[in-house]
């Protein structure tokens, strides 16, 4: 555990002390289009933060939401939001109108800041709490802003202040919010960037997961930031924007998803990505495979990591010296991991059963005591993953213990996408679940009973995807859809998903 004084806003030791310490004019952020120093983010959080406290109204302890693809504007929203005292509830940028009223109404979020690219779908929000909305990317927050002082007085939180709040799906569907102190931003900080990719201010980060996720908050802001390095931020990341980032930008570190990397691989041969020294894969397992044709195509090792919303950020790893091809790794500073069966009693070597871990940070549902009594067994956070660990404690992947389906990177609870599902007028029943894919690593796949049998043609297939990606995040949205006439179920009438696994 790290000494963390009471008080304690992570702000002055991310952003401001770069300023005290007189690196205000290294690169932060960089972008295709722009660049931005320390001191101007310093500055543009600073004027953000008196917009929130004088223009619109914020109280310390308020949750503010962010929707924003990952963009400089975006960083300095979040730390404006800390500065003035309120809690930050970043979300994908993908989300629709019925998940950001869900999770408006569950956080009881009373502002929210709005890519304005992202507007249409934060218009069709109704919800009670929210007291205002401020777009930017158009003249509404920069006119706000102008007139605004460059410095501000950080609000003087506690360590165990919140200052972020996650939202998980999980597996019942109903959203969990959890909860991160100020002292878990830095803790984290100090672990897996620590263990596994011993950052220096000359480094440039990259990647793809978005900012509202934190495997994507933690790659590209706090960890460059903690470091005083840059991080080169992309909206729409693709493979090839990437690779040319990292050609024409000299990335040294990159953090994506493993259905990224296969296809990174596979374009590799164009770019001249010499620069690149750690490349970072979580958000699913990474297939050995992968693993191999990267190394084979470029000599790098890729480096794997299994991470939880609840746990803030990655626990298990490895780094140059300690690394099992296949295998996700050891638990890194500052976590313990082990292996128990149901009852919570310890496995022999080798023997698969539930990951159970605890640490620098924990689960901390703000909503859900029943959830949390799950989650936390014993002082041990239980992942819902299925490992087994060797006998020179590395942890190998075996399922998942849940039905959350991971597909390219995304957390997709099947019950969310179920109940998506049901509210379609043609929809009798369903029940979904995950199909594994070489590409996705796994699909969205619907069984579904119609209504009316005689529905079930491909025109109706076309007609409900097209229609689940209007009313939820595309992301979600089942890429395979079986009809059938009746679901299996058990006496009590339990739908048996493993049969349709
Ligand atoms: O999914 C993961 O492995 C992960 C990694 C880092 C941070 C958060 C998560 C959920």
């Amino acid at each position: 555990q790290f000494n963390r004084p009471e008080m304690l806003n992570c702000v002055d030791v991310l952003l401001d002390n770069h300023i005290k310490e007189g690196r205000g004019n290294n690169t932060c952020i960089r972008t295709f289009e722009t660049t931005w120093t320390y001191q101007d983010l310093y500055e543009k959080a600073n004027q953000i933060a008196h917009v929130l406290v004088e223009d619109l109204g914020l109280k310390s302890g308020n949750r503010v939401l962010i929707r924003s693809a990952n963009n400089p504007m975006m960083v300095a929203c979040w730390f404006a939001i800390l500065k003035a005292g309120g809690i930050v509830v970043a979300t994908m940028p993908l989300l629709r109108a019925k998940e950001l009223t869900t999770i408006i109404d569950c956080a009881e979020i009373s502002h929210a800041i709005c890519d304005h690219s992202l507007a249409d779908e934060m218009h069709l929000v109704k919800s009670d709490y929210l007291q205002s909305v401020c777009f930017y990317s158009n003249s509404q927050l920069k006119e706000l802003m102008e007139n605004k002082p460059t410095t501000f007085t950080n609000y003087h939180t506690k360590s165990d202040s919140i200052a972020l709040i996650g939202f998980t799906s999980g597996t019942t569907g109903l959203p969990k919010m959890t909860a991160h102190f100020h002292k878990d931003i830095l803790n984290i900080c100090e672990a897996f960037p620590q263990y596994s990719l011993q950052p220096t201010a000359d480094d440039i980060f990259t990647g793809s997961p978005p900012l509202g996720f934190t495997f994507g908050l933690g790659g590209l802001v706090l960890f460059p930031m903690y470091f005083g390095a840059s991080t080169f931020l992309i909206e729409k990341p693709s493979p090839d924007m990437l690779l040319q980032a990292i050609q024409d930008y000299k990335i040294t570190i990159c953090f994506t998803a493993p259905t990224a990397w296969r296809i990174i691989t596979t374009k590799v041969a164009d770019f001249d990505i010499s620069s690149l020294r750690k490349c970072v894969s979580a958000g699913e397992t990474l297939p050995l495979k992968v693993w191999q044709d990267w190394h084979d195509a470029t000599g790098l090792k890729i480096i794997d990591g299994i991470g939880a919303t609840e746990m803030l950020h990655i626990f298990i790893s490895s780094n140059e010296a300690n690394m099992k091809p296949g295998a996700t790794g050891v638990a890194i500073t500052g976590y313990e991991a082990k292996i128990v069966d149901k009852e919570g009693n310890d496995v022999a070597t080798n023997e698969p059963g539930r990951l159970v871990v605890r640490g620098i940070t924990g689960c901390k549902y703000l909503n859900r005591i029943d959830k949390q009594k799950e989650y936390v067994e014993n002082g041990w956070n239980v992942t819902g993953d299925i490992f087994r660990q060797d006998e020179e404690g590395y942890f190998w992947f075996v399922a998942r213990g849940d039905d959350m389906i991971i597909s390219s990177g995304y957390n997709i609870a099947a019950i969310e996408v179920e109940s998506v599902l049901l509210t379609h007028e043609e929809i009798l029943e369903c029940a979904v679940v995950g199909l594994p894919d070489e590409e996705r690593g796994m699909l969205v796949c619907a069984h579904i009973v119609l209504k009316e049998q005689s529905k079930a043609t491909d025109n109706m297939k076309n007609h409900i995807q097209h229609w689940f990606k209007e009313v939820a995040a595309p992301y979600k949205y089942p890429r395979v859809i079986y009809f059938t006439e009746a679901l299996p179920k058990t006496e009590t009438g339990k739908i048996q998903r493993f049969k349709l696994k």
